[in-house]
């Protein structure tokens, strides 16, 4: 494959100062009219041809000021428009394009929606609709004419404002959009088509007046007022927390039901896909407001982070997706709780980053290569960009990181800026040098810090010593690894000094190190990466009494779920390697472990019902797998994990009971997506699941009635979910019910479709391949493609890993099938193969046959062969 590398970056020959586009929508034929102010770029090649990027377009008409262009003067294929010599200063090329939107199925360029025409221009979508400089670094200020049928297209959207509307004759109608903040063709957007809008006034820090709209498909309106909303309080927190105001007259969210991501930060024009925008206690899951919520705030904080100061080159991701994830996180956690959400950012970046960083598609957060740019949106690049920018503000403290993150916006405010040109805002302010820091952005791979601890009692001294490694990096210099750490005595934390520990952060950046901690008086339990303040994996010899001295006494909310899930952990994998069947008798660590759950609770759960519900959850299967690292077995660990949740169930017995009913709103509460109810119903679902693992029947029949009573579509969801894990009728019976009642609404059909997909059995392949062929399934739709057939690959190791090889064939055949029409959804499916190496060898010849026969066949997409190639490296 042809790779584009970061070293070979130059910039532009020639800049595009302003574009002006007008767009005459058609179903088939849509005509566009490119007039872009060009000139050769002082830091370019003065002799330069001037290159403009394609992609399956078709030139109908080329001038340059104002003259048709000789043929001989430039070539024009669908990929690419060249003017051989074009003139040494400022010229105005005019470019005539068509382009087909109803055709368009790869979801990139001008598309149709359900009858709604959008644009996806990220990462290199522009050129499918003009010609152009398709590249970050060229900056422009845009002004888009949209004209299309009054009948088909009532709505007209551009970027920026609105500075004139009216007839246009023969029935159709036009908008003029005017963006005066110059920004590169990837922030391009327009929208036209049939839809509902709901709006609010805001007024910003500034005084500035703005209107606020979600735009969503007929007769959907009443779904959309919390996306409003989250747009509201986003933009009041980007006030406060980073001084960052909104700088539009209108902002602009619209609501489509086929797009390949979650949304897109088009400036002042944000394009979502339907399923985070769209709510309702009916429809919407707890877990569904929260990722409305924390989208609808990601995507408005690109306009800072990504917007007014956006990348340089596609290396420099990172830049915008890293900082802008810290950025949604802080975020959640200020609406909702701190310590809840840094669990369940630390699970998410553990269950894709890790695996993706350990794996054969492991790249750094600031790659340097890539053949397929739309690949690179990854685990990697957005949670562990994240994790980096989280580690820069425990290195400097929150005051420092916030008068740097000023001076980056100052600094870079309208340009295309690089890594270095954020870390050197730090290292300004700071007066520190972050070169060392800077190695995280290049390193693939997850670092692993090895501790031990000893205890003198006769000196009153704690050691701890410190070891970092990184595989493949062996003689590389040492990572910058702050790690936030306490003493836990028997009674709680211990106040011990340590002067290499400052605001509980020690900064590991040496490959050993050693710190003591003076007085202490008893031996202490140490509580390391505390938070999870890198991004590393911590192996310490340490008895389960004493990971459950941490659930029991540290303050540190994260390190006490972290205990749990450590003592959990080593139960289900040193059962998964037992040779012999799990025994009936939990054991005494497990008997340990159940007591110390069950005096957790008794003293906490109805005081924080969210948290509660967190310790109660064991490692996933994939986490479990991701511990073992290799010969993985997916069926010993499906079983090794469903024993100790059996006797989690049982141990705990009328406790669960007594939560379930405590959790149960009365008749009559009013519906709340707030933290604290998610938390209640969390909890509930919790100890439902729970009475089921102990009790099929009793757990069923308590399942049954909660789906039929159900007031929230999280308890009716959790309902099912319990009793999708119980074979016979009741089973059957509630998803054929589930199935009817929501038959029109596609968002919830997904869930159904996600939750069939993830039953670990023998039956589900022939269950996922007969969804297939359910009426509301669409091999088009990805938000279809990914509840069917993401979740089947990605969420049931035990059916996509089969020892027969039948999961990955199904997974390959449809994927062969996608790639035909949207290639970037392809190419993510795919990457569920990326842990293949991990697992025994049986089923890893299954694995290689399958991908063999994948390869063989030929006629890939170059994002699928781009996949293909790296991960059978
Ligand atoms: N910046 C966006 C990333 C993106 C994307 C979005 C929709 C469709 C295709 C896309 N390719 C890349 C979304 C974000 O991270 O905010
Ligand atoms: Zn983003």
């Amino acid at each position: 494959p042809t790779l584009i590398r970061l070293e070979d970056y130059r910039p532009s020959d020639h800049l595009i100062d302003t574009v002006e586009l007008d767009v005459r929508l058609h179903p088939r034929e849509t005509r566009i009219v490119a007039t872009l102010a060009l000139r050769p770029n002082p830091d370019g090649r003065s002799d330069a041809p001037l290159l403009l990027d394609g992609d399956d377009l078709t030139l109908t008409r080329l001038s340059l000021d104002g003259e048709i262009l000789d043929p001989a003067a430039y070539s024009a294929t669908a990929s690419a428009l060249t003017v051989h010599e074009p003139p040494r200063q400022p010229f105005t090329l005019t470019i005539e394009t068509r382009v087909d939107p109803t055709a368009n199925t790869k979801l990139m360029g001008l598309y149709r929606s359900s009858g709604v025409y959008c644009t996806q221009c990220e990462a290199d979508g522009f050129r499918r609709i003009t010609y152009f400089l398709d590249r970050p670094d060229v900056m422009s200020v845009y002004t888009t004419r949209i004209e299309a049928d009054a009948d088909e297209a009532p709505v007209l959207l551009g970027n920026g404002n609105l500075t004139e509307a009216g007839p246009a004759g023969q029935g159709r109608h036009y908008a003029i959009w005017h963006d005066p903040h110059p920004k590169p063709a990837y922030l391009f957007a327009l929208v036209g088509g049939r839809l509902d809008r709901v709006s609010r006034p805001f007024t910003t820090m500034e005084g500035r007046p703005a209107s606020l709209a979600v735009y969503v498909e007929p007769g959907k309106s009443d779904r959309a007022a919390y996306a409003l909303d989250a747009i509201a309080r986003s933009m009041t927190w980007d006030e406060e927390a980073f001084g960052r105001a909104y700088d539009l007259d209108v902002f602009n969210v619209v609501a489509v039901s086929d797009f390949n991501m979650g949304a897109m930060e088009n400036k002042g024009l944000n394009i979502f896909n339907d399923k985070y925008v769209l709510a309702s206690p009916d429809t919407a899951t707890d877990a569904d407001y929260a990722a409305i919520e924390r989208i609808i705030a990601h995507e408005y904080f690109h306009n800072w982070s990504g917007n007014r100061v956006t990348c340089r080159d596609w290396f420099q991701l990172c830049l915008k997706e890293g900082l802008t994830v810290f950025r949604d996180q802080e975020f959640s956690s200020d609406m909702r709780s701190r310590a809840v959400h840094r669990i369940g950012e630390v699970r998410t970046l553990r269950a894709r980053q890790f695996p993706e960083d350990a794996g054969p598609l492991a790249h750094p957060v600031r790659p340097r290569a890539y053949a397929e740019i739309n690949n690179f949106y990854t685990a990697t690049v957005y949670e562990k960009g994240a994790e980096i920018v989280r580690m820069l503000r425990s290195l400097i403290g929150a005051a420092a990181f916030r008068a740097g993150m000023d001076r980056y916006f100052a600094d870079n405010d309208g340009r295309a800026a690089t890594v270095e040109d954020f870390l050197a805002a730090f290292s300004a302010e700071t007066g520190r040098d972050l070169s060392d820091f800077a190695r995280w952005y290049e390193r693939p791979g997850t670092p692993v810090v090895s501790v031990e601890g000893d205890y003198d009692a006769a000196a009153r001294t704690y050691c701890l010593r410190f070891r970092q490694r990184l595989a493949g990096a062996e003689d590389s210099p040492p990572l910058v690894i702050p790690i936030a750490l306490g003493l836990v005595g028997e009674g709680g934390p211990i106040a011990a000094a340590c002067e290499r520990v400052g605001e509980g952060v020690f900064v590991l950046d040496r490959a050993c190190d050693e710190i003591v901690f003076s007085g202490v008086d008893e031996r202490p339990v140490p509580s390391l990466l505390r938070g999870f303040s890198a991004p590393v994996r911590i192996e310490m010899a340490s008895s389960d009494a004493d990971r459950l001295r941490l659930l029991a006494r540290d303050t540190d909310s994260f390190n006490r779920w972290q205990a749990a899930q450590s003592v959990a952990m080593r139960l289900i994998v040193e059962r998964t390697r037992a040779d012999a069947p799990p025994a009936e008798d939990a054991g005494p660590d497990a008997r340990a472990f159940v007591e110390a759950l069950a005096t957790f609770l008794d003293a906490e759960a109805l005081s924080d019902p969210a948290f509660a519900a967190l310790v109660l959850g064991l490692p996933s299967e994939g986490d479990v797998a991701n511990e073992i690292g290799g010969d993985v077995d997916p069926d010993a660990i499906h079983r090794a994990r469903r024993t100790l949740r059996r006797q989690i169930g049982q141990g705990l017995g009328r406790r669960l009971d007594s939560l379930h009913a405590a959790m149960t709103d009365a008749t009559g509460v009013a519906f709340s997506p707030d933290a604290a109810s998610a938390g209640r119903r969390a909890l509930r679902n919790a100890a439902l699941d729970l009475i089921a693992a102990a009790d099929e029947v009793r757990g069923g029949e308590l399942a049954a009635t909660q789906f039929a009573e159900a007031a929230t579509m999280t308890d009716r969801l959790a309902a099912l979910s319990t009793l999708a894990a119980i074979p016979g009728e009741a089973r059957e019976a509630a998803l054929h019910a589930f199935g009817v009642r929501y038959a029109d609404e596609p968002l919830v059909l997904d869930k159904w479709f996600a939750l069939q997909a993830m039953i670990p059995e023998d039956g589900t392949i022939s269950r996922v391949a007969a969804l297939q062929g359910h009426p509301a399934f669409a091999i088009t739709n990805p938000n279809r493609v990914r509840a069917l057939l993401g979740t089947f690959a990605m969420a049931n190791p035990t059916q996509f890993a089969r020892p027969d090889g039948a999961g990955f064939r199904l997974m390959a055949d449809a994927i062969r099938t996608i790639d035909g029409t949207n290639p970037q959804l392809a190419a993510r499916l795919l990457t569920a193969f990326g842990s293949w190496k991990m697992l025994e060898s049986g089923r890893r010849t299954q694995a290689t046959v399958t991908l063999g026969e994948f390869a063989s066949a030929g006629g890939l997409s170059r994002d699928v062969a781009d996949i293909l190639g790296r991960t059978l490296e």
